[in-house]
C-alpha cells in the first residue's frame, strides 16, 4: 500500500476526460487500494484516479455519516443510468481544490452504473451525501471540478488563490524555510 500525491488545481491533468477501464486485474485492485488508502489519510469521502494523475474511469468512496454509511466502495466505469427531477444542494469541498467551500445543486437521487471489485456489474440506488459524492466523482472523470457548477466571478478567485498558494510554498521550499535556524540564533544574539 502506498500514499498517492494529489494534485490541485489548476492542473491541466484534472480538465482531462479519462478512458475507460478495459479489464479490472490485480493492477487496478493495488491501484484501487493505494486510493483507498490516500482518500483516508487525506481525510476525504472520495477520490477519482485523475486526482492522483491516473486518467482512467475509476473511483472510490466511502461515507460514514449518521445518514449513510456506506463502507468501502470501488467504482469502475461508473456510469449515471437515471437521475431524480429534484435537486438537492450541499457545501461541496474537493481534495483537488484545498481549502474551498461552495454550495452546488445537483440532482438528488442518482442510479449508478459499475463494475464493482471483482469486474462484476452493479446498480446502485443513491440518494443524500452519497449521490453528491458520485456525481462529483464522476465529474472528475470527465474533467470537472465543482468550481466549474459555480460563477465564474467565484471559479476565477478561487483559481488565483490556489495558484498563489502554490506559488508560496514553491518560493518557500526553493529558498529554505529558515525557521528552526532563525529560533537557535536567538541565544547567540
Ligand atoms: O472529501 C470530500 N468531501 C466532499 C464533500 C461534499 C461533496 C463532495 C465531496 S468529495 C471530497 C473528496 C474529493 O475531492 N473527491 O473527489
Ligand atoms: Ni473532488
Amino acid at each position: 500500500m502506498a500514499l498517492l500525491p494529489i494534485l490541485t488545481a489548476p492542473d491541466p491533468r484534472l480538465k482531462k476526460k479519462s478512458k475507460p477501464v478495459d479489464a479490472v486485474d490485480d493492477a487496478l485492485r493495488r491501484l484501487m487500494d493505494d486510493m483507498l488508502e490516500t482518500m483516508y489519510a487525506a481525510p476525504g469521502i472520495g477520490l477519482a484516479a485523475p486526482q492522483v494523475g491516473v486518467l482512467k474511469r475509476l473511483v472510490v468512496l466511502d461515507i460514514d455519516r449518521e445518514e449513510v454509511k456506506t463502507g468501502p466502495l470501488f467504482l469502475v466505469n461508473p456510469e449515471i443510468v437515471e437521475a431524480s427531477d429534484e435537486d438537492a444542494t450541499y457545501e461541496e469541498g474537493c481534495l483537488s481544490v484545498p481549502e474551498h467551500y461552495s454550495d452546488v445543486a445537483r440532482p438528488a437521487k442518482v442510479r449508478v452504473r459499475y463494475l464493482d471489485r471483482d469486474g462484476k456489474q452493479q446498480e446502485m440506488a443513491c440518494e443524500g451525501l452519497l449521490a453528491t459524492c458520485v456525481q462529483h466523482e464522476i465529474d472528475h472523470l470527465d474533467g470537472i471540478l465543482f468550481i466549474d457548477h459555480i460563477s465564474a466571478l467565484k471559479r476565477n478567485m478561487i483559481l488565483r488563490k490556489l495558484l498563489k498558494a502554490r506559488k508560496e510554498k514553491e518560493r518557500e521550499a526553493a529558498e529554505g524555510k529558515p525557521v528552526a535556524k532563525a529560533k537557535e540564533s536567538v541565544p547567540a544574539l
